[in-house]
């Protein structure tokens, strides 16, 4: 079958980009800076719309909001339904609105941890705007990166997405009670990741129940 790929310079706004990219990654390192000044864990979550990151979250700061301060910033085109769930759980919530942006960037969380209390958070998630593709190329600043993709998203999720896996410190599986009715092989899941990145943890989840969120929870104590 033909395939088209471009070759350098066949993209339009390939200098941009750089540039881009170059100035966000310093940006992050700002925000990596801020994090270690005040001896915050910061941990970007990334993964598609619907994958469980905010339920993932709602549990995990239940769980851990009597040990640690938590502070979570969340991405979203448009709405603040995410951080209104969190925050209902109990953790100090700034949304960023990206418009038509499809990714959190540096600049964009340098904004939002100006508008949070830092003196009075131990760990930070950053749950970025639903994308599998986009976020990659993003550093946030963040120590940990957390991929969450779910049953649902169908059999090669891993193995269309392959760029954003090789960047993560931690995969979660989760929706693995839909795993059979949506005719998904959890080993295949696996071996496809540890193919990509081969020492990573991977963790199954039903986070809607709460189940697996324990590991997710006792790798962050650990790191
Ligand atoms: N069956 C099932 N549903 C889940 C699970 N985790 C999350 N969900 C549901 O999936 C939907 C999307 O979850 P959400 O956390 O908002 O995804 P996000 O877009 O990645 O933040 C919600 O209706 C959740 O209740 C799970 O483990 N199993
Ligand atoms: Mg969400």
């Amino acid at each position: 079958m033909k395939i088209i790929k471009p070759k350098s310079g066949e993209i339009f706004d390939i200098e941009l980009e750089e540039s881009l990219l170059k100035k966000n990654r310093e940006l992050a390192e700002e925000n990596k800076k801020i994090f270690n000044q005040y001896d915050i864990k910061a941990i970007d979550i990334l993964g598609s719309i619907g994958s469980g990151k905010t339920t993932l979250m709602c549990q995990i700061v239940k769980k851990l909001k009597k040990d640690y301060r938590i502070g979570v910033i969340t991405g979203d085109l448009t709405t603040t339904i995410d951080a209104d769930l969190i925050k209902k759980n109990g953790a100090q919530v700034i949304q960023i609105n990206t418009g038509k942006e499809c990714h959190l960037d540096a600049k964009l969380v340098s904004e939002a941890i100006k508008n949070l209390p830092l003196k009075e958070i131990d760990l930070l998630f950053i749950e970025n705007v639903g994308n599998l593709i986009c976020p990659g190329e993003f550093p946030l600043g963040a120590h940990y990166r957390i991929v969450v993709f779910s049953c649902t998203e169908g059999p090669y999720v891993v193995i269309k997405h392959p760029y954003i896996f090789k960047e993560a410190n931690m995969v979660v599986i989760n929706k693995i009670d839909l795993a059979k009715n949506m005719k998904v092989s959890l080993t295949k899941l696996k071996r496809d990741i540890k193919k990509i990145k081969p020492f990573i943890p991977i963790i199954e989840t039903v986070a809607r129940k709460g189940k697996g969120v324990e590991k997710i929870i006792n790798f962050l104590k650990n790191a």
